[in-house]
């Protein structure tokens, strides 16, 4: 793994959640996408070196409805940059972890994704993601 790629933060009103982290980040954010794959409106901040992506539900059977209506607003993954993602789920997989999908999929911010099932990470939903190159 590289780096933590970013912060995600599941939010009931990602235009209102827009508002507050724009005042406490002093700037808006660099980007807003709608992945219909996933049922997520997202907006992502960039604070130095780090990012922060903000996520709001497009339906009720998104992954973020859920975790709302279970858990409240807040952190919901925690996203690390892999160099080649084939090869790290592969690895993964043989370690023991849960892989959500079997296959990397396209993500926000042109991305591959793949994520681990929070119950085989000590809780914490992982997403490994590389950049979608060329
Ligand atoms: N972090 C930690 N735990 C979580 C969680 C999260 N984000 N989401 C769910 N859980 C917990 C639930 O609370 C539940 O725990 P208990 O059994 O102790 O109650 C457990 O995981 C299983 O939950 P579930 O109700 O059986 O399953 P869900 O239908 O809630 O699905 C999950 C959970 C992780 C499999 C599903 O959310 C998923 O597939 N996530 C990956 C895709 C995703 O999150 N997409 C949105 C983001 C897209 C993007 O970044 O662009």
């Amino acid at each position: 793994m590289l780096k933590i790629e970013h912060l995600g933060i599941a939010v009931k009103n990602i235009e209102q959640s827009n508002g507050l982290f724009s005042k406490l980040f002093n700037k808006a954010p660099y980007k807003l996408e709608k992945v219909e794959s996933e049922g997520v409106s997202t907006s992502f901040f960039m604070i130095g070196e780090s990012k922060i992506e903000l996520l709001e539900a497009t339906n009720p059977d998104s992954a973020i409805a859920k975790f709302i209506e279970k858990k409240g607003e807040g952190i919901h993954h925690i996203a690390f940059e892999v160099q080649d993602i084939y090869a790290e789920m592969e690895r993964l997989k043989k370690e023991g972890f849960t892989l959500l999908n079997e296959q990397p999929k396209k993500g926000a911010d042109n991305k591959l994704i793949c994520f681990l099932h929070p119950k085989s990470s000590n809780g914490v939903l992982i997403e490994l993601c590389q950049e979608i190159r060329g």
